[in-house]
C-alpha cells in the first residue's frame, strides 16, 4: 500500500492539528467546564427514549451498511488504485491498494491488476469477484436507502429530530469542549443518553445521518456511465468521476471509524444501560437489551455468512435476483437516456488501461499482418439484409467521431477520441426484423476462461448516436491491443459490453438465445449483470 504523500498530510494535518489544539488547550486552561450541559434538566420539548421504530431502523441500518462496506472493499480492490484524476494513469493514483507498479516493458491489463481480498473482509472476497460483489452492493443500497428514507421522515415526523438536529451554533463550541476531554483521554460527566446526548455526540449522529449518508448516496452515480453522459454536470460537481470514486471511498471509511468510535463510546459510557435504550427502549439496567442486542449481532454475522456461501455456492440465484429487483430499477432511473457527454480533445487520457486477451488465433494474426485487407464483418441472424463488409466499404459508410469517457466496471476509467461507423447506420443497412430485440458482438479474442468473448446490446442502446462500431483511436488506426480492427463504443454501459476485436454480428430476439443465456461472456462466466448502466 502506498499513499500519496501530499494527501496523507492533508489527512494527517486534519486529524493532528485538532488534537495537538485540543492537548493545548488543557495544558494552558485545564479542561473546559460541561458540567451544567451534562447535568441540564431535560429538555421538555425534547423526546424521551426511543421507540421502535427508531431501533429497527438503526438495526437495519446496521446490517446493510456491512454488506455495502465488504462488497464495496471487493469492488474497490478490482482496480486497487484511487486517484483525483480522471485518466487513472498509473503512478498518479493517491492511494495504491497494491504492491504493484504498472510495468512499461509488457502489457499488464486491468485485469492483471486486481488484488485479492479475504472472504472474511470482502464480499464475497478472493479475487476479481467484482460482478457478485456489485449484486450484493446493488441489492444492499436499496435496502439501505429505503431504511434511511423511512428514518428521516420518521423523525421529523415525530419530533425526534429535536434530539440530533442542532438548533444553535452553540453546539459548536460545546462539542469542541467534549472533544477536549475525548482528545487528552478524559471521560467528561455524560448526560444520560436516553433523554439527550452530549453537543459531540449529537453533532457525530447528526452528521452521519445529514452529511455523510447523504453523500454516500450522491457520489455513488457519479460512476454511471448511463448517468453521468447523459448529465455531464453531475461528475463535474465534485470534480470529475475519480474524485466521485474517491470520495464515495473516503465516505465508507468516515462511517466505519465512525461506528467503531461509536460502538467504543457505547461500551466505555456504560454497556447495559445503552445496550437498553437502542435495544429495548428502556432505561434501565436490566442485561435484557445487552443479550437481545447480541443476539442481533448473531443474525448480522450469519446473514454475513450466508451472502459469501451465496455468492459462491449459487451465484446464478444471486445473478437473478438482482436481474430481478436491481435492473427494473436501474432502467428506470438511467435507461433509455442517450449519452451525449464528450470531452475537448486535448483531455484525451496519455494512458488507456488496456484489458482482455489479444487474439491468438492465425485467422486473427494473418489479417492483423495484412492490414486487415481480408477482414470481413459478417453480419447475420434476424435481419432482412445480411451482409459482409470490408474495413474500407465500413469506413465508406459514414463515419461519427467522438471524445469520451470509458467506464471500466473495476472502477477505472480513460478519456479517448474514438472515430467509426454508428451502430445505427449499420442497422438501416441490413434492416432488423421487428422480432431483433438485441444483437451479440462476436469477438476473436478469447475470455478470461476460455472460448471466444461476446457480448450483446438492446437495439434501442445500438440506436443511440455515440454507439459506433470504432476503427480509429485518437486519430490512429486501432491499435492491437485496443480491438482491432473494429470495436465496439458504446457509451451509455460499461467497458466490458464494448467487445474489442469484432468478428461478426447476429441480431437475436433475447439474451436468452445464445452463450449460457445471460446476455454476454461476462454475465455468463463471472455473473455480471446484464445490464449496465451502473
Ligand atoms: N474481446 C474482448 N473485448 C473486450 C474485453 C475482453 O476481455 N475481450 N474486455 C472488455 C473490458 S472489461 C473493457 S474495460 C474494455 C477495455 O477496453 P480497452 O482495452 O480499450 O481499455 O474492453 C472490453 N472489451
Ligand atoms: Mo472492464
Amino acid at each position: 500500500m502506498r499513499i500519496q504523500r501530499k494527501t496523507l498530510l492533508v489527512f494527517l494535518a486534519l486529524i493532528v492539528v485538532p488534537i495537538v489544539a485540543a492537548y493545548a488547550q488543557w495544558a494552558a486552561f485545564g479542561l473546559p467546564s460541561v458540567a451544567a450541559q451534562a447535568a441540564t434538566p431535560r429538555d421538555v420539548a425534547a423526546p424521551t427514549g426511543f421507540p421502535a421504530w427508531l431501533r429497527v431502523t438503526h438495526y437495519v441500518n446496521l446490517f446493510f451498511l456491512l454488506l455495502l462496506v465488504r462488497s464495496g472493499l471487493q469492488i474497490l480492490v478490482d482496480h486497487p488504485r484511487l486517484y483525483w484524476n480522471v485518466h487513472c494513469t498509473p503512478g498518479t493514483e493517491w492511494l495504491r491498494l497494491t504492491p504493484i507498479e504498472v510495468p512499461a516493458d509488457r502489457v499488464w491489463t486491468a485485469k492483471d491488476d486486481a488484488r485479492r481480498l479475504s472472504p472474511w473482509i470482502g464480499l464475497p472476497g478472493y479475487r476479481h469477484t467484482v460482478g457478485m460483489a456489485r449484486h450484493w452492493h446493488f441489492l444492499s443500497v436499496l435496502f439501505w436507502v429505503g431504511n434511511g428514507v423511512v428514518l428521516v421522515f420518521l423523525l421529523f415526523g415525530t419530533g425526534q429530530w429535536r434530539r440530533l438536529v442542532p438548533t444553535s451554533w452553540m453546539i459548536i463550541p460545546e462539542a469542541w469542549s467534549y472533544f477536549v476531554y475525548y482528545a487528552t483521554f478524559h471521560m467528561p460527566p455524560e448526560p444520560n443518553g436516553f433523554y439527550r446526548y452530549n453537543a459531540l455526540q449529537q453533532l457525530a449522529y447528526f452528521s452521519t445521518i445529514f452529511v455523510l449518508a447523504p453523500l454516500a448516496i450522491v457520489t455513488g452515480p457519479s460512476m454511471s456511465p448511463a448517468f453521468t453522459n447523459r448529465f455531464p454536470w453531475y461528475p463535474k460537481a465534485p470534480g470529475n468521476r475519480q474524485i466521485g470514486r474517491s470520495l464515495h471511498f473516503l465516505v465508507m471509511v468516515a462511517f466505519v471509524v465512525f461506528t467503531i468510535v461509536h460502538v467504543a463510546m457505547v461500551c466505555a459510557t456504560g454497556l447495559v444501560r445503552n445496550m437498553n435504550h437502542i435495544v429495548v427502549g428502556a432505561d434501565d439496567g436490566r442485561p435484557l437489551g445487552l443479550y437481545l442486542g447480541a443476539l442481533g449481532l448473531v443474525v448480522v454475522v450469519a446473514f454475513n455468512g450466508l451472502a459469501n456461501w451465496a455468492a459462491w455456492r449459487r451465484p446464478r440465484m444471486i445473478q437473478h435476483l438482482a436481474a430481478a429487483i436491481v435492473t427494473p430499477i436501474m432502467k428506470l432511473l438511467f435507461g433509455g437516456v442517450a449519452p451525449a457527454a464528450e470531452f475537448p480533445r486535448d483531455q484525451v487520457s496519455p494512458f488507456f488501461w488496456p484489458n482482455g486477451k489479444k487474439p491468438t488465433s492465425d485467422e486473427w494474426t494473418s489479417m492483423n499482418a495484412g492490414g486487415f485487407k481480408d477482414y470481413r464483418l459478417k453480419i447475420y441472424g434476424l435481419v432482412e439484409n445480411p451482409v459482409e463488409l470490408s474495413l474500407d466499404e465500413i469506413r465508406s459508410m459514414g463515419a461519427a467521431s467522438q471524445v469520451t469517457l470509458h467506464h471500466c466496471i473495476q472502477g477505472w476509467s480513460g478519456v479517448a477520441a474514438w472515430r467509426g461507423l454508428p451502430t445505427s447506420t449499420l442497422m438501416e443497412l441490413v434492416r432488423p426484423r421487428p422480432e431483433a430485440r438485441r444483437a451479440v458482438f462476436y469477438s476473436f479474442g478469447e475470455g478470461l476462461e476460455g472460448g471466444a468473448y461476446y457480448d450483446s446490446h438492446t437495439i434501442e442502446d445500438l440506436g443511440h448516436p455515440q454507439s459506433i462500431l470504432a476503427y480509429e483511436m485518437n486519430d490512429e488506426p486501432l491499435g492491437e491491443l485496443y480491438g482491432a480492427p473494429l470495436r465496439l463504443r458504446v457509451e451509455n454501459q460499461l467497458g466490458f459490453k464494448m467487445v474489442k476485436w469484432v468478428r461478426a454480428v447476429e441480431f437475436v430476439a433475447s439474451h436468452k438465445d445464445f452463450g449460457e443465456g445471460e446476455g454476454g461472456y461476462n454475465e455468463d462466466h463471472e455473473y455480471f449483470g446484464e445490464l449496465a448502466n451502473i
